[in-house]
């Protein structure tokens, strides 16, 4: 029995015909941004990538089936649906959203599975999830980075959020042998800066050196993906001196509200929305643009070889 996956016929096109496709989740949109900003990026990351010369498929679950490319009816729909209406859709949850006949909303993890089962090697977010802070009591460590160490997708993001412990998060990719590749400067950027004082353990300077990497993974059977990470634009960022303490208000709320699990990252975001004045969202939008024309690149590069 094959998975039941329900391509669009833009994706399933492409696909056939070996163009660049670029997969993209479906968790920023429900759970990561409001309405109608999250439906505005969604189309706008789509044509992004369009304009960038690659298929943009959009990955969430609907009515039993995984859905590889949205019509924009269902990302109209997905995008409006409340959050306590959908899903958060990570590894653990797929198979239980699909069986249910429920509504989902991938997550990185998830969408990498999808992607790969799709034939998709390339996706596009703006922030991964990670080892949130605190986490050697509250044991959270978010199901993305292990995704990154056994499924073969290159993920390209703008580095991780403060809100979660940074360096912790970089440690335990090494741990998992993901490679972490900062592009085109030597520090890890830190998702609405372009530092985070981190230096990158890796480093690349082009598309086709990404997707070089890729390939020899493969060559040489190791499994798992690679993540990017893409400083955000100059004149989106906000420097990390002033988004730390609002990041810091943020979790001292979370965790005054007890807020905990599924709910943090969605929490301290709309929280983070509010206190930089919606500016966090413009940064967010801008570098989930950025992000997809880098992947159509990278995505280019592999169907080149
Ligand atoms: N980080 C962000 N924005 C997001 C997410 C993470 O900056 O929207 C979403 C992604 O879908 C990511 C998920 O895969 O949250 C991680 O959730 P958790 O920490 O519960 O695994
Ligand atoms: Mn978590």
């Amino acid at each position: 029995m094959t998975a039941p996956l329900k391509f669009s016929p833009e994706v399933r096109a492409a696909l056939d015909a070996g163009r660049p496709v670029v997969a993209l989740e479906s968790t920023i949109i429900t759970h990561g941004m409001p309405y109608p900003q999250n439906l505005d990026m969604a189309r706008t990351v789509e044509t992004t990538v369009r304009e960038a010369g690659a298929t943009p498929a959009t990955i969430a679950v609907m009515d039993g089936l995984i859905l590889i490319g949205l019509t924009d009816a269902e990302l109209e729909q997905l995008a409006q649906t409340p959050q306590d209406q959908v899903m958060k859709v990570s590894r653990a949850d797929l198979a239980v959203c699909v069986a249910q006949g429920r509504t989902g909303a991938t997550t990185v993890a998830a969408t990498m599975i999808c992607a790969h089962l799709a034939g998709i090697r390339v996706f596009a977010t703006g922030g991964i999830g990670g080892v949130h802070r605190g986490a050697e009591i509250s044991f959270d460590i978010s199901a993305d980075l292990q995704e990154l160490a056994q499924t073969p997708v290159t993920v390209v993001c703008a580095g991780a959020k403060a809100i979660l412990d940074l360096p912790k998060t970089w440690e335990t990719l090494e741990t998992l042998g993901v490679p972490v590749i900062a592009y085109g400067q030597d520090d890890l950027p830190a998702f609405w800066s372009r530092q985070s004082g981190l230096p990158a353990p890796l480093r690349m300077d082009s598309a086709a050196e990404i997707a070089a990497a890729a390939r020899m993974r493969e060559r040489l059977g190791l499994p798992g993906g690679q993540l990017i990470a893409n400083p955000i634009p100059h004149d989106a960022e906000i420097a990390l001196a002033e988004i730390t303490p609002v990041v810091e208000q943020a979790l001292r709320e979370a965790d005054e509200q007890n807020i905990t699990a599924k709910a943090v990252t969605p929490f301290l975001l709309q929280r983070i929305f509010e206190l930089t004045d919606g500016r966090s969202l413009d940064s967010n939008i801008a570098l989930v643009l950025n992000n997809a024309r880098l992947a159509a690149e990278i995505a280019a590069e592999m169907e080149r070889a």
